[in-house]
């Protein structure tokens, strides 16, 4: 990756435009990286940083840039030092490499010197706001440079001004384009890319090859949550933590301690499976919030559970293999009918939760040992609904992630649905598959193909409305 990133020949393009019009945005959303700054007070950035993105096609650089603030005064330094056409990128490359300029210009200089250096430009306006001619000069500069250029309308607070700005950005760029960094399309982001292609000729064949491949994205990220998640689930399912005592006595202590033990190794370690999937998503920053509805700070709290697992009935039903017929397992009525008049005797109420194994996440047991030695061990767990609550919370981080792109602030925050629309959603054959996976997942069994069962449920979660 280092080498492709570094060759000369790496696409750059250099984010610049007037304070506070979403540049940084644009560059967070185009590179996937959420660790820009990003505010809503102007001036957040002060120097041009570049932030690289590479997919298994090549690289492209963005640079982020300070606003310009005194575009007026830099035009007419420029004037002064360029009375010709052919002297003008001339000028501005002295103008960044000036001392002086530095000082007194150290914004402009500081934008101006990735384009010097070879960047295109991607001029950034906000659609929102009308457009008037103190823009002018900011333009004007920027066509001085000499670079490939485009205009980049940002539908800040909505879309009143787009098309006065497309008539006026056109005078001055070839190219113009509508792009809302706060979308989470990566279809747009690739047509974009491929828009860039027009840029500079010798980048044309990498861009396109990384916009399709950028297309390709979503379903290879899907893949790799998938196979990450079977992995997670089958470690957790066999989670067992023991203890060796040469006494007695110290049976109960040491069953206190390794059932702590194993609980917070449960979710030390769920906190690992979601960090790796914010890493894979491109997400390094972000903060994680728990609010207490949403999301169980403590994996060990059951009483949180109803929130993220399957209710009795859907969880009687997957057990008993009623979760392969469509609609058993979502609807009680018809579960009631089927299965509840021969299999199983009683009613839901006669249910006991030892049936279920919601007694028995931690399940410590004891065995003897050579030498008057005993083993106490918690897990691995029995209980029934465990990869059903892993699954959901795990797919429904991985839907918020689909839902936003890196240019938001806001806290990444899971709403634990429940799981009657993903088993909907789902197919019958698709359905039965998971359930049986699960069923075996809580018997510690192995499960062939976990992550080819886990697919289509984690589309369901990337594409709820799908
Ligand atoms: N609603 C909305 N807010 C945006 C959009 N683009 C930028 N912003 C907000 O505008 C402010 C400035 O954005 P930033 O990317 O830092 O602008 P910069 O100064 O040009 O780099 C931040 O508060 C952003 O969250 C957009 O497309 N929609
Ligand atoms: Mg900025």
């Amino acid at each position: 990756m280092m080498d492709k990133e570094k060759s000369a020949s790496t696409p750059v393009f250099a984010v610049v435009g007037h304070p506070n019009k979403g540049k940084s945005s644009i560059v967070a959303t185009l590179a996937r990286d959420d660790r820009l700054a990003i505010s809503p007070r102007s001036g957040t950035t002060t120097r041009s940083e570049s932030w690289s993105y590479c997919n298994n096609a090549g690289c492209y650089r963005l640079v982020d840039t300070p606003g310009f603030q005194r575009p007026k005064a830099v035009l007419d330094w420029l004037r002064q030092r360029a009375g010709s056409a052919e002297r003008r990128a001339a000028a501005v490359a002295e103008l960044v490499n000036d001392p002086q300029c530095r000082e007194r210009f150290p914004d402009e200089t500081e934008l101006l010197r990735p384009i010097v250096a070879g960047a295109a430009i991607l001029y950034v306006v906000d659609g929102s706001r009308p457009y008037s001619p103190e823009y002018e000069a900011e333009m004007e500069i920027l066509r001085w440079s000499g670079q490939p250029s485009m205009g980049l309308i940002n539908p800040i607070e909505g879309d009143t001004h787009v098309a006065d700005w497309e008539q006026a950005l056109q005078q001055y760029f070839r190219l113009v384009r509508v792009f809302d960094p706060m979308q989470p399309r990566l279809q747009a982001q690739a047509d974009l890319l491929s828009t860039f292609a027009h840029l500079q000729p010798e980048w044309s064949d990498s861009l396109r090859a990384m916009a399709r491949e950028i297309r390709e994205e979503p379903r290879q990220r899907l893949h790799e949550a998938a196979r990450r998640l079977a992995l997670w689930l089958d470690h957790a399912c066999n989670l067992q933590v023991c203890e060796t005592v040469i006494d007695k006595a110290l049976i109960e202590p040491a069953r206190q301690t390794v059932l702590r033990r194993y609980a917070r190794q449960l979710v030390e370690e769920e906190q690992q499976a979601f960090a790796e999937l914010l890493e894979l998503y491109g997400y390094h920053r972000s903060p994680l919030e728990k609010s207490d509805l949403d999301i169980p700070g403590d994996l060990m709290d059951r009483s949180e559970w109803k929130f993220w697992g399957l209710d009795r009935r859907q969880l009687l039903a997957s057990a008993t293999g009623a979760g392969a017929s469509a609609g058993a397992v979502i609807d009680a009525g018809l579960l009631g009918h089927s299965l509840m008049a021969g299999a199983v005797i009683g009613g839901l109420a006669g249910l006991g939760s030892a049936w279920l194994g919601s007694d028995k996440l931690e399940n410590t047991r004891l065995s003897a040992l050579a030498g008057s030695r005993w083993g106490v061990c918690a897990g691995p767990s029995r209980d029934r609904n465990l990869p059903f609550v892993l699954i959901a919370r795990y797919g429904h981080l991985l839907q918020q992630l689909e839902q936003r792109t890196h240019a938001w602030r806001s806290p990444i925050r899971l709403h634990a649905g429940d799981w009657k629309q993903p088993l909907e959603a789902l197919d019958e054959g698709q359905r039965e598959a998971l359930m049986r996976a699960c069923d075996r997942l809580a018997r510690q069994k192995t499960v062939d193909d976990l992550p080819g069962i886990l697919l289509p449920l984690l589309e369901v979660f990337a594409h709820p409305e799908a």
